[in-house]
């Protein structure tokens, strides 16, 4: 299965109900807009999201007359890619070295998408090390470690219980030293409770911000998609410790409904930079806008 088919395996139920919505098309109606709306809310966009979109559609179907299906299925698209921001694929990481940090909730697959990051980077001939930043359970590390030796990263790693801060420290240094292009860190999703969490997150900021000051950065909020409105909870705390640049929606193979891409890139204005499909290293793409709301009209 290719990637991309993974993710429209992934996103079947919202494109089948969508397509539903479409296949008893007979005309421009209040019945129609109607019935989009309620799937674009059952599909984990928003309420106040799927009601804007859907006012927008009427408005630009009324303006230009539109009354065929497929008119309309593509002025819908361009509406939900607009939702969607500007969105420059890709990282920005062209310093040696540059920093990528990896925070979330617990289980959401931030050690994953460290581990698919660093096959990405190895196989472009890039020096990666990863940082065990999440000391909280020895597995992690253990995990982690799994992850490099599969992708031939190096890893910084210490005893469970150590300071994290000072493990992304020693990382730092590290990846001076040996001259390496990305340092990746790991973080915990669970502390001892919420704000030990988001202080230790500051503190490790605060270190990169002092190590790193000229360095290319990137603070990427994982999010489980399947979790749906629940993500826009989290990302809104992670968003005041840390400087956010960018999204992963992971899971967006399971029983993702796919929606929750507009709730999170329209609310919190920050771009979603790259989306998992699967939990094998080859698994995550750089997301697309336009690509993605193509496959949920699909
Ligand atoms: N289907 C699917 N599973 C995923 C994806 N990403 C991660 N997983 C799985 O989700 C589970 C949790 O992933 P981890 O990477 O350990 O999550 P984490 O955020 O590091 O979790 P903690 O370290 O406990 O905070 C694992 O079983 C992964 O294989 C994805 O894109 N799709
Ligand atoms: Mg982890």
């Amino acid at each position: 299965m290719s990637i991309f088919s993974k993710l429209q395996a992934g996103l079947s139920k919202t494109t089948r109900q969508l397509g539903a919505v479409f296949a008893s098309f007979t005309g421009a109606n209040d019945d129609f807009f109607d019935e989009l709306e309620e799937t674009l809310i059952l599909a984990d966009v928003g309420a106040t999201l799927s009601s804007t979109i859907v006012e927008e559609l009427r408005a630009i179907v009324l303006k230009n007359a539109l009354k065929g299906v497929d008119e309309i299925k593509s002025a819908l698209t361009d509406i939900l890619t607009e939702k969607l921001g500007d969105n420059k694929a890709g990282l920005s990481i062209n310093t040696k070295p540059s920093i990528i940090l990896i925070i979330g909730v617990n289980g959401v697959g931030k050690t994953t998408t460290i581990g698919k990051l660093a096959t990405r980077y190895t196989n472009q001939g890039k020096k990666v090390l990863l940082c065990a930043g999440d000391t909280f359970r020895a597995a992690a590390g253990e995990q982690l470690s799994i992850w490099a030796e599969r992708s031939n990263a190096d890893i910084v790693r210490r005893e469970e219980g150590a300071d994290p801060a000072s493990v992304v420290f020693d990382a730092i240094s590290a990846g001076k030293a040996r001259g390496v292009d990305i340092i990746i860190c790991d973080t915990a999703g669970r502390f001892h409770n919420k704000s030990n969490l988001m202080n230790e997150l500051a503190k490790i900021c605060r270190i990169i911000n002092r190590e790193l000051p000229d360095a290319d950065r990137e603070v990427l909020l994982v999010l489980d998609a399947t979790t749906g409105q629940n993500g826009l909870m989290q990302a809104r705390e992670f968003k005041d410790t840390a400087d956010l640049t960018g999204i992963v929606l992971t899971k967006l193979d399971g029983t993702a409904k796919g929606g929750i891409v507009y709730a999170v890139a329209n609310e919190l204005s920050i771009p979603v930079k790259l989306i998992g499909v699967g939990e094998k290293a080859e698994d995550l793409i750089d997301f697309n806008p336009r690509e993605f709301s193509e496959a949920v009209l699909a």
